[in-house]
C-alpha cells in the first residue's frame, strides 16, 4: 500500500467514526503519551537528594558528566586485594587478627555515599555487642542499622540528614558513639609517629574487645578520591601492612595498605574540621 493510499484509507476509517469514540480514542493515545511521562517526571522529583560522590561520575566527550554505570574500581599496585590469593595469605599468616571475625560477621555497605562513617560505627557497635535498638524491618530482632542508629540523642551531635550531604568528621564520629555505652580515644593523624600510629592499632588489633575506626584520604593510597572511613581488621607484620575492611562495597574490595602509606593519608586535613584526619579506638564502657 503507498504512502497516499495508506492515508486516504485512514481518512475514510476516521469519517466512520462517531466523533464521541474519536474523542476517546484521542484522549485514550494522550494518556498513553502523556501519563507515563508525567509520573517519570513526578517519580524522579520526589526522590531524595543524596549527594553523589562526584568520583562516581565519567567524564563523557564535550566535558558533559553523566552518572556512570560501572564495576568496581581497578587497584593501584601499592594496593593488595583482599580478594586475591596473596590477600588472603595475609590473613592468614597475619600477627593481628582479633577483630577480623566479629567485623566480617557484621560487615555491611554504607547505605548512601557519605555514610562510610556512619556503616563502620554499626559494624563496631554490632561487634561489640551494645544493646541494639530495635530494626523495624527484623521485628522482633534488634540489631544496628545505618537507619535506627540515629535518634534524638544523635540528633543533638548531628542529624542523618546533615550526614548524607556532608559526611563526619574524627570529632563528629566519636560524638556520635559517645550517646552509645561505649568509650572512644580520638587520635589525629597529624599528632602521631609511624610508630605511635602502629603501635596503637596493633594492639587494639590483637584484643577482641575494642575496635579501629580510620578516617584517611583514599587520593593519598592511590583509590577515588575524597575523605573515608572504614574499620580496621588485620595487620600483617611481615609486609607491614593493615587490611581495611572498606564499607563503601560497592566501589572497592577490603585492601591491605602499607601502615606508613594509611598513616599519611591520615596526616590529611579534613576541610570541614580543619584538623587532620585519623583514627577513633572503640572499647566497651
Ligand atoms: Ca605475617
Ligand atoms: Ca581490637
Amino acid at each position: 500500500m503507498s504512502a497516499s493510499s495508506t492515508s486516504n484509507f485512514l481518512r475514510k476509517l476516521f469519517e466512520r467514526i462517531p466523533l464521541p469514540v474519536a474523542i476517546i480514542i484521542g484522549v485514550w493515545a494522550a494518556n498513553g503519551v502523556l501519563l507515563p511521562l508525567y509520573l517519570q517526571k513526578w517519580n524522579s522529583s520526589s526522590q531524595s537528594q543524596v549527594e553523589v560522590d562526584s568520583s562516581a561520575l565519567l567524564e563523557i566527550d564535550k566535558g558533559q558528566q553523566v552518572p556512570a554505570v560501572r564495576e568496581k574500581l581497578p587497584l593501584t599496585e601499592n594496593l593488595i586485594n583482599f580478594n586475591s590469593t596473596a590477600g588472603e595469605k595475609l590473613l592468614f599468616e597475619s600477627e593481628a587478627r582479633a577483630d577480623y571475625l566479629p567485623l566480617s560477621i557484621h560487615f555491611v555497605t554504607q547505605t548512601n555515599q557519605a555514610f562510610c562513617g556512619v556503616a563502620s560505627m554499626v559494624m563496631v557497635l554490632n561487634a561489640l555487642d551494645i544493646p541494639a535498638p530495635e530494626a523495624p524491618e527484623y521485628k522482633p530482632y534488634d540489631i544496628f542499622t545505618q537507619k535506627n542508629f540515629f535518634n534524638k540523642q544523635t540528633d543533638k551531635i548531628i542529624s542523618a540528614k546533615k550526614v548524607s550531604r556532608q559526611g563526619l568528621t574524627l570529632a563528629e564520629l566519636a560524638g556520635l558513639l559517645a550517646t552509645y555505652p561505649v568509650k572512644t580515644e580520638v587520635h589525629h593523624g597529624g599528632d602521631l609517629t609511624l610508630d605511635e600510629f602502629r603501635s596503637l592499632i596493633v594492639n587494639n588489633l590483637g584484643q577482641t574487645d575494642n575496635f579501629v575506626i580510620v578516617n584517611y584520604l583514599r587520593k593519598a593510597i592511590g583509590q577515588e578520591t575524597g575523605g573515608h572511613i572504614s574499620p580496621i581488621a588485620a595487620y600483617d607484620k611481615d609486609t607491614d601492612r593493615l587490611l581495611i575492611l572498606d564499607v563503601s562495597r560497592y566501589k572497592y574490595p577490603p585492601v591491605w595498605v602499607e601502615t606508613e602509606e594509611l598513616w599519611l593519608a591520615t596526616r590529611t586535613l579534613d576541610s570541614v574540621s580543619n584538623k587532620t584526619r585519623g583514627l577513633v579506638l572503640v572499647s566497651d564502657r
